[in-house]
C-alpha cells in the first residue's frame, strides 16, 4: 500500500517543490526597483527648465553609485548642478538653468535594494529655450560612479613599489654573493 501511494506522493512532492522554487525565484527576479514616476515624467515637454530632476522608485534604493545626469540637446553637455541624493526611493539632482531648447534626456543609474544595478533613461522635451548655457565637460558636477577613467596613480605607485623592492633585494642578494 505504502508503494502504490509512493509515486503519485512523490509526484505530488517534486510538483510543490517546483511550485515552491517558483515562488521563490519570482519575487527574486522581480526585486530590482522599479522606476515609478518621474520629473520631468518621460517624453513631458516643459516650458522651463526645472529646479531639480526628481525619480521615484518603488522601493528604497541604495544610496551607493547613485547616478543622476540631464543631458542637454547635443547629447553630450550635462545640466546638473550637483550630485544625487537619495532619500528612501526618491533619488534627485540640482538642475543649473536648462539652455537650447529641444530634446534633454535624464540618465540614472540606482542600486536597487537587493544591490544590482538599475539604470536607465528619461527624455524630455524644453520647448522654449532657457538662459542656461552649456559648460564645458571638465566643469561639469563630477560622478560618483566608476564609469570614470581608472586613475593611474596606483599603477605607478604599486610598480615605483615593486621595483624599489626588487632593487633592495637585488642589492641585498649582491652583497650576499660578494
Ligand atoms: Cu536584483
Amino acid at each position: 500500500m505504502t508503494s502504490r501511494w509512493s509515486f503519485p506522493v512523490r509526484v505530488a512532492a517534486a510538483l510543490a517543490a517546483a511550485g515552491a522554487a517558483a515562488l521563490l525565484c519570482a519575487p527574486a527576479a522581480a526585486a530590482h526597483s522599479v522606476l515609478v514616476s518621474s520629473s520631468p515624467a518621460a517624453g513631458a515637454s516643459v516650458a522651463t527648465g526645472p529646479a531639480e530632476a526628481v525619480l521615484e522608485f518603488n522601493e528604497q534604493v541604495e544610496n551607493r553609485f547613485t547616478e543622476l545626469a540631464v543631458l542637454g540637446p547635443d547629447g553630450t553637455s550635462h545640466w546638473e548642478s550637483g550630485p544625487a541624493s537619495v532619500v528612501d526611493g526618491k533619488v534627485s539632482a540640482p538642475l543649473r538653468p536648462l539652455g537650447p531648447a529641444g530634446a534633454y534626456t535624464i540618465r540614472y543609474r540606482v542600486t536597487s535594494a537587493d544591490g544590482h544595478p538599475v539604470s536607465g533613461t528619461i527624455p524630455f522635451r524644453l520647448t522654449v529655450a532657457g538662459p542656461g548655457a552649456a559648460v564645458p565637460a571638465v566643469a561639469a558636477v563630477a560622478h560618483q560612479d566608476g564609469d570614470g577613467p581608472v586613475p593611474l596613480w596606483p599603477w605607478i605607485a604599486g610598480g615605483a613599489v615593486l621595483l624599489g623592492t626588487g632593487f633592495a633585494v637585488a642589492r641585498r642578494l649582491g652583497r650576499a654573493d660578494a
